[in-house]
């Protein structure tokens, strides 16, 4: 191993050391418990170092993989100088190719038409379904073809509200099949949420179905977006066809309301098409989809991805993170209203021809057992869920990898996840990354180097992150501070959706030359990763991402409501919760019944999945002279660090934080 150098000669490009690394080498020529440390270990730093001085060339080769009408130019990268300073990014410009292809002809081609390529379980145990991939194809052909027929053609958006039916999975590579940008909106977002997604991308169609199941509790889908759908008419939008698959496990057609000459049901038309769609090919950096998600301002923004860089990324990720064999079954418990769904439920592993579980139910339906009886049904070797997921019970036999995303998982939560579910056998890819990254960035690589529990260790192939300081300057060494990118990667979002000025404002402009996360982090002395959390307005529950600023306008929105100050707080399952400052409207008094319709506006506006754990009445909220919302001052209140409220003088009322604490106390 000694011959493997990860340096070139003086140790840099373009300025930037691999000093993150060069532990690691000393690492892979360290003795460990077994021996050696596997050979791979300078494979893969290899490899690192390739993509780091030679992007084009690495990025070129994977991207080779892949069926593409036409090659991309000679340069993969273009210059984005109004955006990033210069930076580069890597897009695959003139390429012509198509995700859909990629993910299911290209496959088929290569013999594994008969080969499941999902495997769907129902909300209820024994319902299931399968789809191989050669019936997976038919599928998005009859949807592609019904699509087409009503004229929704490339570049137009397509809204999908639909549950963790195969019908979803299905519905994106139709979209991308024909070209059309798909938006999934989680259906678990309220009809207020959905109807403002709707305004902001304009869909040609909605496609949705009549109800669904959720543990015992049935939700009427159809009904939610008929809702958005009357509000998005009031805003000057209006949406001729409304597809609605009939789930007859939930609903029967009869009992469904209609919207007679907009709403269609897909089992009356779909089937009827032709199980044979000719491919759209699109440009590799025209857009493939648009995925909401919640900032630190009210309005969500709409991360767009394009296709030829998303598609070598999610591909190369799933492949080197989750060490993927063609014999795995692999299993990713997120929705597909989330990125983590579309890029670890649909595409990646489609694109690696690997068999998808795809899950309608609630983990812990009708038991908390219900993950592991799933796991021993598919016989899952690759198991990807949020650290949060309710897991009790033990070791699955099959299990080989597991995966962690959406938060930061603690060691003790780790070693639990490693020792009792993967029974001390199966490595821990804690993969550290976001909407906006589109796959994953800093994760460790199955038997690449030593684990640290609770650290997502190093990053990605091409993948160059930076702690700085306030001042926006990289700090060298053992550190802690802001986590930024430096330079790009293929599977970067390219503009928020008609935003494009609050994409340079939010990512590039905190710290310029870096793209900024918004994540904190901090390096230990052996150059491994940490993620400390979110340092802006945003919170993670059960890995669902939500902005304190879209809780607060909903509850402001309640006639009663006067303010609203909402921070996360430390929560036991669900990671972090959600807890809400609220001062009334003079002469309102506190009470529990106006505690709950508070919790019901913000159900009602944003979705269940978003309602406070706690409100917190607050006579006033603490604010500086300027009138800024001290929320460092309520997140210690919220979680009872009250040694710890620092300086309180620069407030304009320090008295308000001894009122807000006595009220916590008395716990109204
Ligand atoms: C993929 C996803 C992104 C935010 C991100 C960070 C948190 C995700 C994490 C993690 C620590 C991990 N996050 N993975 N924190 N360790 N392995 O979740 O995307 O919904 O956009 O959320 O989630 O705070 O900034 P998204």
């Amino acid at each position: 191993m000694e011959d493997v150098s990860i340096y070139n000669s003086n140790g840099k490009r373009n300025g930037r050391t691999l000093d993150h690394l060069r532990h690691v080498e000393s690492m892979a020529t360290m003795p460990s418990g077994a021996g050696k440390i596997p050979r791979l270990n300078a494979v893969i730093l290899e490899m690192y170092r390739r993509s780091i001085e030679d992007p084009a060339g690495f990025w070129s080769d994977i991207a080779s993989e892949f069926y593409w009408k036409q090659k991309w130019g000679q340069e993969v990268y273009s210059e984005n100088t109004d955006v990033r300073n210069g930076t580069i990014s890597i897009e695959f410009k003139g390429g012509i190719t198509n995700i859909c292809c990629n993910c299911l002809d290209r496959n088929l081609e290569s013999g594994i038409s008969d080969k499941f390529a999902l495997y769907w379980e129902g909300n209820e145990p024994g319902v299931d379904g399968s789809l191989t991939y050669r019936q997976l194809l038919e599928r998005v052909c009859q949807l592609a073809n019904y699509m087409k027929d009503i004229a929704v053609r490339k570049g137009d958006a397509v809204v999908i509200y639909l549950p963790m039916l195969m019908e979803l999975p299905i519905a994106m590579l139709a979209c991308a099949r024909i070209g059309a940008v798909h938006s999934v909106v989680f259906a678990g977002f309220s009809a207020e949420s959905l109807a403002q997604r709707i305004v902001d991308c304009k869909p040609k169609v909605v496609l949705t179905c009549n109800a669904v199941m959720r543990g015992s509790k049935i939700i009427y889908l159809r009904d939610i977006v008929d809702k958005a759908l009357t509000e998005s008419t009031g805003n000057g939008i209006s949406i001729d066809t409304c597809l609605v698959f009939e789930n007859q496990l939930a609903m029967k057609r009869e009992a469904t309301k209609w919207h007679e000459g907009r709403d269609v049901w897909w089992q009356d038309v779909v089937p009827k098409y032709p199980t044979t769609c000719s491919v759209e090919w699109v440009d590799a950096e025209d857009p493939l989809f648009l995925l909401y998600t919640s900032g630190s301002t009210g309005k969500p923004k709409g991360v767009l991805h394009t296709t030829g860089g998303y598609m070598i990324w999610t591909a190369t990720t799933f492949k080197y993170a989750f060490d993927y064999k063609p014999s795995d079954i692999y299993w990713c418990t997120a929705d597909c209203g989330w990125i983590t769904g579309h890029s670890y439920v649909s595409y990646g592993p489609l694109l690696n021809g690997a068999t998808v579980v795809v899950f309608e139910g609630a983990p812990n339906y009708p038991d908390s057992g219900r993950c592991w009886d799933i796991v021993d049904k598919y016989n899952v070797t690759i198991f990807y869920t949020a650290p949060t997921l309710y897991v009790t019970r033990y070791s699955r036999k099959s299990l080989r990898v597991l995966g962690s995303v959406g938060e930061p998982i603690n060691p003790s939560a780790w070693r639990w996840y490693y020792n009792v579910v993967g029974d001390s056998r199966c490595p821990i890819s804690d993969t550290w990354w976001q909407t906006e990254t589109g796959g994953f960035m800093i994760t460790p690589l199955p038997g690449a180097w030593p684990q640290k529990p609770g650290s997502a260790t190093f990053p990605f192939f091409g993948v160059q992150p930076v702690i700085v300081d306030e001042k926006g300057t990289e700090i060298e060494g053992q550190c802690s501070g802001y986590l930024c990118v430096k330079g790009s990667w293929p599977g970067a979002f390219r503009t928020l959706y008609g935003d494009h000025e609050r994409y340079e404002t939010t990512y590039f402009k905190p710290f310029p030359g870096y793209y900024f996360t918004g994540d904190g982090c901090s390096r230990d002395k052996d150059g491994y990763h940490w993620l400390t959390g979110r340092v802006d307005d945003v919170i993670n529950v059960s890995g669902h991402r939500i902005g304190t600023a879209e809780v607060e306008s909903a509850l402001v929105s309640h006639p009663q409501c006067a303010e609203a100050a909402v921070v996360g707080v430390e929560h036991e399952i669900k990671g972090q919760g959600i807890y809400a400052f609220v001062t009334l409207v003079e002469g309102v008094p506190y009470s529990e019944e106006l505690r709950k319709s508070l919790v019901n506006a913000v159900r009602n506006q944003i979705g269940a999945f978003a309602a406070p754990d706690t409100i917190h009445w607050a006579p006033a909220l603490p604010k500086t002279r300027s009138g800024k919302i001290m929320r460092r001052i309520l997140r210690k209140i919220a979680s009872r660090q009250l040694d710890e409220l620092g300086d309180t003088s620069t407030l304009a009322e320090p008295a308000v934080v001894d009122q807000l604490i006595a009220l916590g106390n008395s716990k109204i």
